[in-house]
């Protein structure tokens, strides 16, 4: 069934037309979890959308980083349709020959031993949770359901009922109790706090190493590294999550690692499926991922062929560097543009690399209406697409592949919008 006459989908209409019949759509049969802005993308490419009336967009929210890499970046939809013709899915009660290759480079990438494929941010969180409390049964020696994990407050770490167990945020949280007992939340950036909360039934610590929804926080200079001496004084596992800060958004393949520290193990999602595919994982050393033994884990997608191809071809483009070395040249003309904003519509700005928060002055507007005004381009050339986060922060994420040029388009934009 057709659900859109030519003439929506097609062909002359008048202005926002196409827009407005596919928000009906959406209004009467899509999950209203979301409250998007009134663009419906069509189409994509590098770091620009087009909508269905046919106008352009920059796009400086990159799917939260999924689209690191850019819309379909030549590599990756090569990877994938060549994967296409051979063979997709097998699940993993066969071997497929794209896994062990994927977790070899992909633990190389990192520097630990072993990796565990799942699809999503959610479930790559999820699945190093149940990895962090067999650690600690298995090897530290916690008593029987007794596990606890320590989290920060502001967190964001996904959407499942475990995940929105130690959500700070009432409406991540609000209507889907019960919840999952065994998390100690901590304020995000507090050392002392954290040694506090240690227990000795505590098995993991679990952290951004930059935080992403909070508004884009970069923690105090040391405080990673305090925690790592913390964990590692406690016997406690350290778990990174990098699903929105690693594989290249701060202009390194880790964010832990450029505050010159290592975790025990690394969550990572979003950008490793190459905005194509949802591809996550868990990588840690064989002495924490060797607790799960057959039967106990899986997942029927996690490193499916497909995935796996794709997720071979990011690991590739980050491991070759250059894409790295630019995102840290264009995220200095990026902050450096984001500064002189500040009292001229902004009141802080905030971040590292190609990613930042800018706090909207109140007597400005929200940060949902200064993403409505970039989103229309009113006065600037170019529409730009960027998402609102806790009321005053705009959060910028560009695809790392971004110009020059394009970065001082979308500040343009953005002094427009701020004025
Ligand atoms: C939504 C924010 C971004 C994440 C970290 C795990 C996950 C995420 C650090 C789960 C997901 C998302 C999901 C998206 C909004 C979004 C987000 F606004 F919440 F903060 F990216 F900016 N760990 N982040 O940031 O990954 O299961 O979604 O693959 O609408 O929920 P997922």
């Amino acid at each position: 069934m057709t659900v859109l006459a030519d003439s929506q989908a097609g062909g002359a209409q008048a202005a926002g037309a196409r827009t407005a019949a596919h928000a009906r759509l959406m209004a009467e049969h899509s999950a209203h979890n979301y409250h998007p802005l009134p663009v419906v993308i069509a189409g994509g490419q590098g770091a620009w959308v087009t909508d269905v009336e046919g106008r352009r967009y920059l796009d400086f929210l990159a799917g939260y980083s999924a689209l690191n890499f850019g819309h379909r970046h030549p590599a990756l939809t090569a990877a994938a349709h060549r994967q296409l013709d051979r063979v997709t899915l097998t699940s993993r009660a066969f071997g497929n020959d794209q896994l062990g290759p994927f977790c070899t480079e992909l633990a190389a990438l990192v520097g630990k031993q072993m990796v565990l494929p799942m699809n999503t941010g959610a479930e790559a969180v999820e699945s190093g949770l149940k990895v962090a409390r067999k650690w600690g049964y298995d090897v530290k020696g916690v008593p029987a359901d007794r596990a606890r994990v320590v989290v920060a407050a502001e967190a964001f770490h996904g959407r499942t009922i475990s995940v929105v167990s130690f959500s700070t945020d009432p409406e991540a949280r609000g209507g889907f109790g019960p919840f999952t007992p065994g998390f100690d939340v901590v304020p995000y950036g507090d050392a002392p706090a954290l040694r506090a909360a240690i227990t000795p039934e505590t098995v993991a610590v679990l952290l951004e190493p930059i935080q992403g929804e909070a508004g884009v926080i970069v923690p105090p200079a040391g405080y990673l590294a305090e925690v790592r001496e913390i964990c590692t004084a406690s016997n406690a596992l350290y778990v990174s999550d990098e699903v929105q800060a690693g594989l290249g958004r701060t202009g390194h393949v880790l964010a832990t690692r450029a505050a010159g520290v290592d975790a025990d193990v690394y969550l990572l999602g979003k950008a490793l499926g190459g905005g194509i595919m949802p591809v996550s994982a868990v990588v840690a050393d064989a002495d924490v991922l060797g607790v799960l033994k057959p039967g106990q884990h899986g997942s029927t997608f996690g490193g499916n062929p497909l995935a796996c191809a794709v997720g071979r071809a990011v690991v590739e483009l980050l491991e070759e560097g250059s894409l790295l070395e630019h995102t840290r040249a264009m995220g200095e003309i990026l902050h450096e543009g984001l500064r002189e904003l500040v009292g001229h519509g902004a009141t802080a700005v905030r971040g590292t690399g190609l990613w930042a928060g800018v706090d909207v002055d109140p007597a400005i507007g929200t940060g949902r209406e200064i993403c409505e005004r970039l989103a229309r381009g009113v006065d600037a050339a170019v529409g730009v697409l960027a998402k609102d986060t806790h009321g005053p922060t705009v959060r910028l994420s560009p695809p790392l592949v971004i110009t020059e040029a394009e970065i001082r388009a979308g500040l343009a934009a953005l002094r427009t919008a701020l004025r």
